[in-house]
């Protein structure tokens, strides 16, 4: 016996402005007021080498595709093996904004990496290690792009893309909640903040047993 509750990961998808940061920090907060021991991270980031990464990732002049696919997968290494691991086993609940589907949603349906490229190395960096829920924030594109422009940031290489390019974006996502539902549900982002997490929350609790925390 470990002595522990399990840990547990839990993952939030979805396009640009969605509303994945916002609800991240709210869940982690939500989560940790009802005693669960939770680690809030993130990607392309989440360690020290995966944040170096990140750097050359947001704001280089743009790679190969599936260059671009090897640098998320070796920055999500760094991630799983400095980060997401160790926490898992010390019975935390982590909880990223953004993991492995944003390669597929972004690298493969956006920009069109083939999905073997993609299963070779989540193979090779993952070895098996599967968010337990992942939460796919919806937006319609423009929606999304307007609540990020609105943000007053400098956009990055990704929010520069086309439109057309985020709607493939979008229905990558979709397409893996319909191929997974076991583990994906789709949150209809576009509702006010409250509403957006009221159907996180309801979510998680229908998926775990929070009363051993009280
Ligand atoms: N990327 C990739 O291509 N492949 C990969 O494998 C991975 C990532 C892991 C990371 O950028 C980029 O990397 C990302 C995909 C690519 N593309 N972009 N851009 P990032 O981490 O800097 O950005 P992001 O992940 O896309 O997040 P974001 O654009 O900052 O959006 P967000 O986190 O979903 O939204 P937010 O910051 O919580 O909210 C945005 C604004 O909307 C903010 O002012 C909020 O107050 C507001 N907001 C939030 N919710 C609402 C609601 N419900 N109503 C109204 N306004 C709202």
């Amino acid at each position: 016996m470990s002595g522990h509750a399990p840990g547990r990961f839990i993952t939030l998808e979805g396009g640009e402005g969605a509303g994945k940061s916002t609800q991240a920090r709210r869940l982690a907060a939500h989560l940790s007021g009802l005693g669960v021991p939770v680690l809030l991270t993130r990607e392309p980031g989440g360690s020290a080498g995966a944040e170096a990464i990140r750097a050359v990732l947001l704001n280089g002049q743009g790679f190969d595709p599936v260059a671009e696919a090897m640098l998320m997968f070796a920055a999500r290494r760094e991630h799983v093996v400095a980060t997401i691991r160790p926490a898992l086993a010390a019975g935390l609940w982590v909880i990223s904004d953004r993991f492995a589907d944003s390669t597929r949603a972004y690298q493969c349906h956006g920009q069109g990496v083939p999905g073997e490229v993609y299963r070779r190395l989540a193979e090779l960096a993952l070895e098996g290690l599967s968010p337990d829920l992942t939460l796919i924030l919806d937006v319609p594109p423009d929606a999304g792009m307007a609540r990020a422009a609105a943000r007053g940031a400098a956009a990055d290489r990704y929010e520069r893309l086309d439109t057309g390019f985020h709607a493939r974006v979008r229905a990558g996502f979709l397409a893996i909640a319909a191929a997974e539902p076991e583990r994906c549900q789709v949150i209809d982002a576009g509702q006010a903040q409250e509403h957006v997490f009221a159907a996180m929350a309801n979510a998680i609790s229908q998926k775990f047993a929070l009363d051993a925390y009280k």
